[in-house]
């Protein structure tokens, strides 16, 4: 089917004299490899001759369709003559065959593949997450926007929310007992804005990737703070704090904490 339509194209030349000798010939392009780059151009040349000295009409098609047509003139086609494709060709593998012909009924072709790859992952400009600092701490679930800024150098980049940690326990002494303390879904993400008493305020890490079409991944992380207390060094006092801290019956959970021995819970300040 290719040579059809190379003939079809060719039939365009006519010959000086209607007759050529010696079918022409052609240098193909080297199969290459290249790095994806957003819109680059990439050069490819072949060389072609004929002993006879014909005009050659040199064909050029990627992935089947014809892309450029050269006409080489007479008489300087004895010494070969060097021709240039320029193409913006797209990731994955691309067939470029060149067809030559010097009257219409002497054509040679050859192919070759130029492969485009994406081995590097996507960068990452931005993540940000709205808002990055819950108060109170109520063991209310919030809703956090994150938000991820990133590019690659070929095509679109995808990303999404891969986990979430905390440095506290989920359901750690003082914080409440309420679990879990984060929901993921989708790229949506819901943290509870709690932190333990005793401790020295909650930091939530959100890990995130993006990817790009051949999926390399870059990852980043963004913060979210639970502060201890605001300011003064007077905690944040949640009445559920002590419903859910104490055991039935052995009253509330920050006389608890003070009495243990351990010099931590609500107590300490
Ligand atoms: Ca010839
Ligand atoms: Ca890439």
């Amino acid at each position: 089917m290719r040579k059809e339509i190379l003939i079809t194209a060719a039939g365009l030349l006519a010959a000086p004299l209607g007759w050529a000798a010696t079918p022409p010939l052609i240098v193909c392009p080297p199969a290459s490899t290249l790095e994806c780059s957003n819109a680059a151009v990439t050069v490819v040349q072949t060389m072609v001759s004929d002993a006879d000295g014909d005009a050659l009409m040199v064909v050029w098609m990627v992935n089947g369709h014809s892309v450029l047509t050269n006409v080489v003139e007479a008489g300087v086609t004895t010494n070969g003559v060097t021709l240039s494709l320029s193409y913006p060709f797209t990731l994955g593998t691309n067939e470029v065959l060149v067809g030559v012909t010097d009257d219409g009924t002497n054509v040679v072709s050859c192919s070759t593949l130029i492969t485009v790859a994406d081995t590097t992952p996507p960068v990452i400009d931005l993540v940000t997450a709205t808002p990055n600092s819950l108060w109170p701490p109520n063991h209310k679930f919030k809703d956090i926007r994150v938000r991820v800024e990133a590019h690659d150098d070929c095509g679109p980049v995808s990303w999404q929310i891969m986990s979430v940690e905390s440095n506290e326990p989920v359901d750690g002494r003082g914080d409440g007992n309420t679990a879990p303390d984060w929901l993921i879904d989708g790229n949506k993400l819901k943290l509870r804005s709690e932190r333990s008493g005793s401790g020295i305020g909650r930091v939530y890490t959100i890990h995130v990737q993006a990817f790009d079409a051949s999926t390399n991944a870059a990852v980043s992380s963004v913060k979210v703070y639970v502060a201890h207390d605001r300011g003064h060094g007077k905690p944040y006092h949640d009445p559920a704090d002590d419903e859910d801290d104490g055991p039935p019956g052995k009253g509330k959970g920050k006389d608890k904490d003070k009495g243990n021995g351990n010099g931590k819970g609500h107590g300490k300040k």
